[in-house]
């Protein structure tokens, strides 16, 4: 005791406690903390879970389901002819040689041409190029998102009590097969809720085998009376596989993208899905009366009320794609898309946009390995899995000529070229970037990324389970994310201005 009292009398010996005391009540304070936010993501998936586990339980084919006899599939409502509105959307009338190759330099320019090539770089310079690259998109992104936002602001939005609410030439459109319906589901279920309750958009349903009476009865079921359905299946040669293939070149391209880990590349299915969803889709008997599409993913979710028409504002606006998300795409899985592009913009310059979103396309500072391996191309590409499109774009000479021409490259197949880099390349360089529409006001996740925008003080129009401007739940995945290239470099101000 006397020991330890003298020990105490002495004032270094106390500051020397204090300091280790205070120590101690940090790293307490620290753990509580990112214990907290490490809990969060599942905290979060449980919740979502939940809650949509119940909406499961309510829909899953029960006895009463099974029964019904009335399992027959809605005819489509008689919908008027799209308007061929190509002119408007696309000139290919653009011989102007000084402007083609202005294009042309462009598209051969890195964006920062300052940036030395990657396998130049030291580990310093990356290390720091990905710091500062990061630091500065990532506040240009925050920034942005952290304004509160509603809708548009267009002179005129449809309303759901609007004579021409639901009145455009749409159908929302689903590639599943049987095993996805849990998943499809509370996907359905959110869009339902959120926006086509009030506006009564058909569905279409397509799967490359036979869907099952459950699959079908459960869906139409589910959905309020009336609701036009409409379940396909695509025909072989739309989905497999093409002769012209040698399988065992396929395998052993597909052994060496395994071990560069590219994702899904030894499932063949998911290779016929990326070349169907490129270039066959919207040849679908289903969809030839259709002028738009809103595709929809199993497990996607929606977080926020939208109360406007969003394919009739497409028309309005005179917009050819909406997304939501923008993001860079695994590089090996499109080493030569890139080249095989120019090759043919080369062979057609006048399918060439002037005002195309070219600047996207050449990024080079934010995943200049990208950019090396896609020889050129940056990889940012519109996240497809959620996408309004205009059809008549896909259906237009340019994309049908630039899908044969990739069709015969066999990249679909050799590589594995995704729908998403091969639609937004098209995107980008054939049309101007003012047709493409961010609707940064669709809260959407589907995993590990999310749009999530800010509300106004009170807004009452999303439900909370999204955390405004968090991209990801996953802090090393925010250097996937390219809005900011579209935001600083694409955007006009009146776009900026939109919401
Ligand atoms: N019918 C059918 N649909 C598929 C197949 N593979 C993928 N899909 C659909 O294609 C879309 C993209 O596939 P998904 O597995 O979600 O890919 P991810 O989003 O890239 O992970 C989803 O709508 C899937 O339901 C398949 O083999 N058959
Ligand atoms: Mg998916």
């Amino acid at each position: 005791m006397i020991p330890l009292l003298h020990f105490f009398r002495r004032s270094t010996n106390l500051l020397i406690i204090l300091f280790i005391i205070s120590m101690m009540l940090i790293v307490i304070i620290l753990h509580l903390f990112f214990s907290s936010s490490l809990q969060e993501p599942s905290t979060y998936f449980e919740n979502v879970k939940t809650q949509y586990d119940n909406v499961w339980k309510n829909l899953l084919p029960s006895s009463s389901l099974s029964s019904s006899s009335n399992t027959s599939i809605i005819p489509f409502e008689e919908s008027e002819e799209s308007p061929n509105s190509q002119a408007a959307l696309w000139d290919y009338s653009n011989d102007d040689q000084d402007k083609i190759e202005d294009i042309f330099q462009r598209l051969s320019t890195p964006l920062y041409p300052e940036i030395p090539s990657y396998s130049s770089m030291n580990m310093t310079y990356r290390k720091q190029l990905e710091k500062d690259t990061l630091a500065k998109n990532g506040k240009i992104y925050n920034d942005f998102m952290s304004t509160p936002i509603i809708e548009p602001k267009v002179d005129y939005l449809i309303r759901p009590d609007d004579e021409l609410a639901g009145s455009a030439n749409a159908t929302i459109l689903s590639l599943v097969t049987n095993n996805d319906l849990k998943e499809l589901l509370p996907s359905i279920q959110q869009l339902e809720e959120k926006f086509n309750k009030k506006f009564g958009y058909p569905y279409v349903f397509l799967n490359d085998g036979e869907f099952s009476e459950e699959f079908k009865d459960t869906i139409i079921n589910m959905l309020p009376n009336g609701r036009v359905v409409k379940f396909g299946q695509i025909e072989k040669e739309d989905w497999d596989m093409p002769d012209t293939i040698d399988r065992e070149r396929y395998k052993i391209e597909c052994e060496k993208m395994d071990k560069l880990k590219v994702s899904y590349v030894k499932k063949e299915s998911y290779h016929n899905m990326c070349r169907f969803y490129s270039r066959k889709f919207y040849h679908h008997p289903l969809l030839q009366e259709y002028k738009y599409t809103w595709r929809l993913e199993p497990g996607t979710s929606l977080y926020c009320d939208v109360d406007y028409d969003v394919f009739k504002f497409m028309e309005m606006e005179n917009k050819v794609y909406g997304y939501v998300l923008n993001l860079y795409d695994g590089a090996n899985s499109i080493p030569t898309l890139w080249e095989t592009t120019m090759e043919f913009v080369k062979k057609n310059p006048n399918y060439l946009n002037p005002n195309g979103a070219f600047d996207w396309l050449k990024e080079n500072a934010q995943k200049p390995e990208n950019f090396e391996t896609a020889k050129g191309y940056s990889t940012c590409h519109f996240w497809t899995n959620f996408e309004i499109t205009n059809l008549d774009f896909l259906r237009s000479e340019a994309y049908e000529k630039y899908m044969d021409h990739l069709e015969n490259s066999n990249g679909f197949y050799y590589e594995r070229w995704g729908d998403a880099p091969v639609r937004s390349i098209a995107l980008a360089l054939f049309l101007d970037k003012s047709r493409i529409h961010w609707f940064r006001d669709i809260a959407y996740n589907h995993n590990p990324y999310t749009n999530c925008p800010k509300c106004p003080e009170g807004s009452m129009r999303c439900d909370g389970r999204c955390k405004p401007g968090l991209f990801t739940m996953w802090k090393d995945l925010n250097i996937e994310n390219c809005q900011a290239t579209w935001i600083d470099k694409i955007m006009s101000d009146e776009e900026k201005n939109l919401y």
